[in-house]
């Protein structure tokens, strides 16, 4: 599989629609515009009304051919773009003919990794198509967008040449230690490197902010038998997803729906009321609730406030990740027994009145750490953030080479380190096996 295949996809998603779009890209698209479309290439970037033909000069369909001539495509190849009807079987057919006359079926994300190999995308921005077309809501979409446009990569690529050049600086110093750059003595190499280390945490920051609206967070219900949590859920959910009953021990199986917070993806489970039992399945519905406590990025600890006290309250997950949900005010006359959980983060609501759901959910925003102020938010992936912490690393672990042993060389090497890891993040510096990863989870046609 070389990059010289021309290669074929069906670049719309499957099912039935106005209009379907094959597209093929590669250096042999005079024969297949012959045996395809019956003439040469159309003009360079003018839409060619056309007859598809089989093999056997038959129509398969009529639309618009688009020739698009290298460099100046998508893929830096020459592409030619059919726009025929959205139906699954044209579709088919034209991909076949384009099979037939030497052109490859494509590999998920391959149109885009040869976008980036032929450097009309870097990396960041090529995870951005991906992540604009399967972003789950308008923030996600304007994040992903600024990503594409190269918002991201340019903060990137800054650092990186500024760790260039305090590179060229210190790597000076040790070969030519004769000619006195005592820049040891100078606190400015120092200070640059301190900046350095500021600007990638911000960086750290804002890529989190962005890998959230990408990723969003695992949220857990928890708490006794009929505490609420499924009609939590419900609620949240604006759906009734989950059985409601007064029966202590309704919810089993872990209930799982994503729902969405203000543009952050959620991915909410309801589990099973957490208590002793003898029963089988309730004691494996009990388990599974532990076990999804445990991972969950945010856990929501549901509290009856008419009947808990302080001796059966259940166990409080890591506070760090909990909030408290005093649930049922509707039926506390007097005051809540909000003592008992004294210390820790919490929110009174009633659903039956619906009250305090609004704050719970911007809490939940909050624990999240998704700020309010969306705008210049860049998507980012977790590939990401982890370079952006590894470089931080690199760079601190320089600086306190540089302010405690004075060793330069050390120094030296944690810089071009760390300038290796940040050149990751937009590709310039990969492995192959790190892109097959990346472009193999993109879809066909993309
Ligand atoms: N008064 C009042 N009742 C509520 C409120 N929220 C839930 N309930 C009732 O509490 C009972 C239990 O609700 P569920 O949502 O099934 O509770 P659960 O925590 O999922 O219970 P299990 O699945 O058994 O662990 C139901 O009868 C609900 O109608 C509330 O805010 N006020
Ligand atoms: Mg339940």
């Amino acid at each position: 599989m070389s990059h010289k295949d021309t290669i074929a996809a069906i670049a719309t998603p499957p099912g039935n629609g106005g209009v379907g779009i094959v597209r093929i890209s590669g250096g042999q698209l005079e024969s297949v515009a012959r045996g395809l479309l019956g003439r040469d290439l159309p003009q360079p970037r003018i839409a060619q009304y056309s007859s598809f033909i089989d093999a056997h000069n038959n129509t398969i369909d009529t639309g618009l051919a688009l020739y698009f001539p290298a460099p100046h495509s998508f893929t830096g190849e020459n592409i030619l773009e059919l726009q025929a009807h959205g139906g699954a079987v044209i579709l088919g057919l034209l991909l076949e003919r384009a099979l037939q006359l030497g052109c490859r079926q494509a590999r998920a994300g391959e149109f885009s990794e040869r976008a980036f190999l032929n450097g009309k995308l870097d990396l960041v921005q090529a995870e951005a198509i991906a992540d604009l077309i399967s972003s789950s809501s308008a923030r996600g979409a304007r994040a992903a967008q600024r990503s594409l446009s190269g918002v991201f990569s340019a903060r990137v690529n800054a650092l990186v040449a500024e760790i260039t050049s305090i590179r060229v600086f210190v790597e000076a110093a040790i070969d030519f230690p004769e000619e006195e750059i005592d820049f040891l003595a100078d606190s400015d190499i120092q200070q640059r490197l301190q900046q350095v280390i500021d600007d990638i945490e911000t960086l750290i920051v804002e890529a989190h902010q962005g890998r959230l609206l990408r990723d969003g967070i695992e949220l857990a219900i928890v708490g006794r038998p009929n505490a609420g949590k499924s009609s939590l859920l419900n609620a949240l959910a604006g759906d009734e997803l989950a059985i409601v009953t007064d029966i202590p021990g309704t919810t089993r199986d872990v209930v799982r729906q994503q729902i969405l917070i203000d543009g952050l993806p959620v991915f909410v489970a309801d589990t099973a009321g957490l208590r002793e039992s003898e029963d089988v399945i309730e004691a494996e519905g009990v388990r599974r609730a532990l076990q999804i406590q445990e991972k969950a990025d945010l856990v929501l600890l549901v509290l009856d406030a008419s009947t808990e006290t302080p001796e059966n309250l259940p166990v409080i997950p890591d506070p760090k990740r909990t909030i408290i949900v005093w649930n049922k005010q509707d039926l506390v006359a007097g005051e809540m027994p909000l003592a008992i959980t004294k210390g820790l983060d919490s929110v009174i609501i009633s659903i039956h009145n619906t009250s305090g759901l609004d704050v719970l959910k911007q809490k939940i925003r909050q624990h999240a750490g998704l700020n309010e102020a969306s705008e210049g938010v860049f998507s980012a992936r977790a590939r990401h953030l982890d370079a952006l912490h590894r470089s931080e690393k690199l760079c601190r672990h320089g600086l306190a080479q540089l302010q405690d042993f004075s060793a330069p060389e050390l120094l030296a090497e944690d810089l071009r380190q760390a300038q290796q890891v940040l050149a990751e993040i937009t590709g310039q510096f990969s492995s192959d096996d790190l892109l097959g990863e990346i472009f193999s989870s993109f879809c066909i046609g993309k």
